[in-house]
């Protein structure tokens, strides 16, 4: 319930002379609570791959409060097919609104370019996620300069990048590597998705099914982050809670998965499924914090709760930072959704040679099952 409606149910509560007064006082209490700010947290999609993703998001935060979807691009063609609350051509003087042409220098112009418009648009956010296709010249001649300017504003970031597939070759490979190497050195949390792992996860995929398994990552990953801020759970997180987790800086890991039965073990198999993702190939044992966000139905028992996050807990160790929100959604039903975020992870020595995809180190593979595509793709 958002606090309007329980303004008004509170209001219309009939009551005797001593609930009367108090609850004049509850109102100037909520009326203090109304002047207070909601969060403001903008997403920005870079060039094309970005631009993809947030279009994805933006079907589903078309009408949120507190989340502002943005297409930036240098390739004012691009932009123009792009859904977002707002769209951003940059570099026009040095790309004539064609794109960077695969070239990351450009990009980086383009950025400087329009680097006092890029400011104001970020200046009043409390909370940016940098979305963008690393490999071409937009988003990896764009990501690491915006990054630096958000730390240097010093607001609170997270960025989402993918790594090319193996077939796109070296130079765009190498583009890539350079322009996460950057972003690496800027305090961030940073989720890297390789494509080529997509390929693995979903070979028998159409290319917008396998691009929507890490489309659907980033949509309910913001979704549940707006959620747990806005809606009132059961158990409730606030944006303080999601800013001690984003503290934790590095690599994380983002989860989702969905299950729609009554089986006993239903909550386990949900945690298995985020902490054995194999599109990330990171090992979560490794975070320092984790956000989980539990929603079921009426019958979601607290014990089932209790499992999911002891999950973690058991996967991470016991003296890591656990925060999590449970929400009861009549429509659920027999339904639950976990959805989770680990950061501060530590950057591995060898972790260039598996972004790419190419790795053969079996510490970093995981034994599980593969997860299922509809289990991701299932919208919110
Ligand atoms: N997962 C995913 N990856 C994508 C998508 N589109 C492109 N990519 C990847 O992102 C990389 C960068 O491509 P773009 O985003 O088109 O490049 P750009 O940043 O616009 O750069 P320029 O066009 O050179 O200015 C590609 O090499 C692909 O690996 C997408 O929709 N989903
Ligand atoms: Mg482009």
């Amino acid at each position: 319930m958002d606090l309007e409606n329980l303004i008004a149910q509170l209001s219309s509560s009939t009551a005797d002379q001593a609930s009367i007064v108090r609850r004049e006082n509850i109102s100037e209490e909520i009326e203090d609570l109304t002047t207070l700010k909601l969060p403001k947290i903008k997403v920005i999609g870079v060039g094309g791959a970005g631009n993809n993703f947030v279009t994805a998001l933006f079907e589903n935060m078309r009408n949120s409060r507190i989340v502002e979807v943005i297409a930036m691009n240098t390739d004012a063609s691009q932009l123009a097919i792009s859904r977002a609350h707002r769209r951003i051509l940059i570099g026009r003087t040095v790309t004539r609104g064609y794109g960077a042409g695969n070239d990351p220098v450009l990009g980086r112009k383009a950025f400087e370019e329009s680097k006092e418009k890029i400011e104001s648009l970020i200046s009043d956010s409390d909370l940016l996620i940098v979305v963008a296709g690393l490999g071409g010249g937009t988003g990896s001649g764009v990501t690491p300069p915006l990054l630096e300017l958000i730390y240097d504003l010093g607001l609170l970031s997270m960025t989402f990048v993918t790594m090319p597939f193996r077939c796109e070759g070296r130079i765009r490979i190498g583009n890539a590597l350079k322009a996460l190497s950057e972003i690496l050195q800027i305090p961030t949390v940073t989720v890297v998705i390789p494509n080529e792992r997509l390929i693995k996860v979903a070979p028998r995929q159409t290319i917008h099914g396998a691009f929507s398994l890490a489309n659907n990552l980033l949509v309910q990953l913001v979704h549940s982050l707006a959620d747990l801020i806005e809606e009132p759970g059961l158990i409730n997180v606030d944006f303080a809670d999601v800013r001690k987790v984003l503290s934790y800086k590095g690599l994380a890991i983002p989860g989702v998965a969905i299950s729609d039965n009554t089986n006993q073990k239903r909550t386990i198999d949900v945690a298995e499924k985020i902490l054995n993702n194999p599109i990330l190939e990171v090992n979560p044992a490794l975070g320092k914090a984790a956000l989980i966000e539990v929603v079921g139905g009426e019958d979601l028992m607290l014990s089932e709760a209790y499992d999911v996050v002891n999950k973690f807990t058991v996967t991470m160790g016991e003296d890591k930072e656990i925060i999590f929100g449970l929400r009861i959604l009549p429509h659920y039903k027999s339904k639950i959704r976990v959805v989770s975020l680990i950061t501060g992870i530590d950057i591995p020595d060898n972790y260039h040679s598996y972004a790419e995809g190419f790795s053969t180190d079996t510490s970093i593979e995981k034994t599980s099952t593969l997860i299922d595509a509809t289990d991701i793709a299932t919208s919110v």
